[in-house]
């Protein structure tokens, strides 16, 4: 199986998967008795991020507080699913250079397909500028140049994804 410690970064926009994934990932590791934790951008941010906005500067926070409990958590041999938005890819790649081991993940679909299925109602609210600043919309997102992994959620089911990563854990140089 993985590395102990092993940071798992699901990069991507919102309402793309990426919460659905980290979950069942970590409900699967934790069956195989894998020690794990999820660290999920909307929690963080209700929990310890709540004067942060989606400004460069305050998502730049996040990524840096996320990455810091990772570290922690890892340093301990927990296996941790990171799923932020983390738009920027100077960010993510510095966490990259702080935490090992570390595999991005780029979960990914078309913004027509995530504007369609829209389950919170916010990729119509920033469309008509209700929200400004939404990441895909009208603020960028920077994708990965070299990820371990991309998961396309318009192709790949759940479960199939689940799959993939677990095989990106067993064997991260073959996948
Ligand atoms: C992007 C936003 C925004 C804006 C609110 N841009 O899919 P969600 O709804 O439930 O989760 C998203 C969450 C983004 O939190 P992150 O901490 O992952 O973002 S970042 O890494 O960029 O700091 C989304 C919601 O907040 N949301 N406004 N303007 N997403």
């Amino acid at each position: 199986m993985s590395a102990p410690g092993t940071v798992i970064w699901l990069t991507g926009l919102s309402g793309v998967g990426k919460s659905t994934i980290a979950r069942l990932l970590a409900a699967e590791l934790d069956r195989q008795g894998v020690p794990t934790e999820v660290l999920d951008g909307d929690e963080v941010r209700a929990a310890l991020s709540t004067e942060l906005g989606f400004a460069k500067r305050d998502r730049d926070t996040q990524v840096r507080r996320v990455g810091y409990l990772a570290g922690l958590l890892a340093r301990h041999g927990v296996t941790v699913v990171v799923a932020l938005i983390s738009p920027y890819r100077e960010a993510r790649d510095a966490m990259r250079a702080r935490l090992a081991p570390f595999l991005e993940v780029h979960v990914r679909a078309p913004l027509e397909d995530l504007i369609d299925r829209d389950p919170k109602g916010l990729y119509r609210r920033a469309l008509a500028g209700e929200i400004s600043g939404f990441t895909g919309i009208s603020d960028p997102y920077e994708a990965p140049l070299h990820p371990d992994l991309v998961i396309d959620t318009d192709r790949c089911t759940p479960d199939a994804a689940v799959a993939r990563l677990l095989a990106l854990l067993r064997a991260p140089a073959d996948t």
